[in-house]
């Protein structure tokens, strides 16, 4: 039996360039969609987290794109990481992490997507970023494409449900190969692939309004991002022997509600369409058969090329990682109650608690979810994202924030527990490291970092940086590799 964590397990952080930034037209980049998403300060919270305000209409993309200035649109200040690198990665030093999980931005390097040559500023921008990283030793695990896609590729080619967005994106990986091979140790292709079908404006860059038939633009689109991946799979391989290249999926572990089979059966779909269906695309090599009645029932027939098949089949990738946040339940009844949750409306579980914003927290859950995963798959695995979201309150210079480092070691404990199950686990990036602008519900005061950024939702502050507790908590466990756990 294994007693717990690797001597070079991996603890380290994450972000995304899209939220944490800002610099949106600094260096040459250009606009992309996640810059395009607004946020309506008069809202209560609860309005703010209501899909009705959140969901991307074209009325609000087509304003967005007309306003200059961060105005009400707050990933375009995020945490200004821009022109903070070299002191948060100094931070992260300090804190022990072994790794950085962070995006590119697509329209830093390729500012309209389809550009001849890429923007060498863009580049050098990520030079400087890496170059500071190697300084501490800190290892790199980037997101090729982390949500942000420039505005130009859906005004011109409608987004990800156009077949030409592969070649585009293909182009784009292999200018970060080019440029990075000798800097980054894990690559990712796609943040929370099935972001496609529960968020698709972020994940597929559609527009709900614009698609007659929407849920076939969402598995075309589906489609071609599976595509890009292999292709980009096999281009990594090819380029940089020995490279490491994984997949992402934001894991959603359900349980039934009852051992009623009409919820059994709920939960048995619910795990395939949600989750198992991208792995077993990404991992295994070819669509599940469960799909392909999903799609008969649902009179969705997706245009594949011949040759894809193949690709799908022959370039599967070395390792799969996820998001972790909270669990839910599957239940065939239509009346169960619902969560707040914002990243998707759950139902609700009597023995859990949840977040300020609803999210219902489970560490069992992710001991469950890796043993799940592994057991089917057989690859490495990496906790790409886990986090707790919640207001805090700065006292006298200081932030005492018990309750993110309880869900940190309670979290760190399921997955000693599942390495001790067998599970080959090999790191594990707190989401976000630093605060940042929440995804889901655009705002700063949704906060995860150990590390505190003194901005408010609109963007005024100084932006210092301030070490909450868990940062003081985060390096224990770091230094001591969990082991009192
Ligand atoms: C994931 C995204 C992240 C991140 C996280 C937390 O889905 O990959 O970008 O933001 O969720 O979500 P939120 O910011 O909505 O709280």
């Amino acid at each position: 039996m294994n007693n717990g964590f690797p001597d070079n397990f991996l603890w380290g952080g994450a972000t995304a360039a899209s939220q944490v930034e800002g610099g949106y037209d600094q260096g040459g980049k250009g606009l992309d969609t996640q810059d395009c998403k607004p946020q309506y300060f008069n809202l209560t919270s609860k309005e703010k987290n209501d899909w009705k305000y959140k969901q991307m209409t074209s009325e609000k993309y087509e304003l967005a794109k007309t306003v200059k200035g961060i105005a009400n649109y707050p990933f375009r200040f995020g945490s200004q990481e821009y022109t903070h690198f070299k002191e948060d990665i100094a931070l992260f030093a300090e804190m022990g992490m072994k790794i950085y999980r962070l995006s590119i931005s697509w329209a830093r390097i390729y500012p309209n997507g389809d550009d001849e040559e890429p923007n060498q500023e863009g580049l050098q921008y990520y030079h400087n970023v890496f170059d500071e990283c190697h300084k501490y030793g800190i290892k790199i695990f980037v997101t090729i494409l982390h949500y942000a896609v420039p505005v130009h590729l859906v005004d011109a080619y409608g987004g990800w449900k156009n077949r030409k967005l592969i070649d585009l994106y293909v182009k784009y990986a292999k200018t970060l190969f080019e440029n990075f091979k000798d800097d980054v140790d894990y690559w990712l292709p796609f943040n929370e692939i099935n972001a496609g079908r529960f968020n698709p404006y972020n994940g597929v860059a559609l527009i709900k309004d614009r698609e007659p038939n929407y849920d076939l633009a969402v598995y075309q689109s589906l489609h071609h991002q599976f595509v890009a991946n292999a292709k980009v799979v096999k281009l990594a391989h090819e380029m940089i022997p020995g490279s490491k290249i994984g997949c992402m999926i934001a894991r959603f572990c359900h349980y039934p509600a009852t051992c009623d089979p009409a919820d059994q059966l709920t939960w048995l779909h619910d795990e395939q369409y949600t989750n198992w269906f991208y792995t077993d695309v990404m991992a295994r090599g070819a669509y599940p058969k469960y799909m392909q009645r999903y799609f008969d029932e649902h009179h969705i027939q997706i245009q594949m090329e011949p040759e894809d098949a193949d690709l799908l089949k022959n370039y599967t990738v070395d390792f799969i990682s996820f998001s972790y946040y909270f669990t839910q339940v599957s239940t065939a009844s239509d009346d169960w109650a619902k969560t707040d949750g914002n990243l998707v409306i759950a139902n609700k579980n009597p023995y859990l608690k949840s977040s300020e914003w609803g999210w219902q927290m489970d560490p069992t859950g992710l001991r469950i979810t890796l043993n799940e995963l592994y057991d089917r798959y057989q690859k490495p695995l990496f906790v790409a994202e886990n986090g707790l979201g919640a207001h805090d309150t700065v006292e006298n210079g200081k932030i005492h924030d018990p309750y993110r480092s309880e869900y940190l070691l309670s979290h760190a404990k399921a997955m000693k527990e599942a390495i001790k199950d067998g599970v080959d686990l090999f790191g594990y990036t707190w989401w976000g490291i630093i605060d940042l602008v929440s995804c889901g519900s655009i705002e700063m005061c949704k906060r995860y970092g150990m590390i505190y950024v003194d901005a408010d939702d609109e963007g005024h502050g100084t932006f210092n940086r301030l070490k909450k507790d868990s940062f003081y908590t985060y390096q224990n466990l770091i230094a001591t590799n969990g082991s009192e756990l």
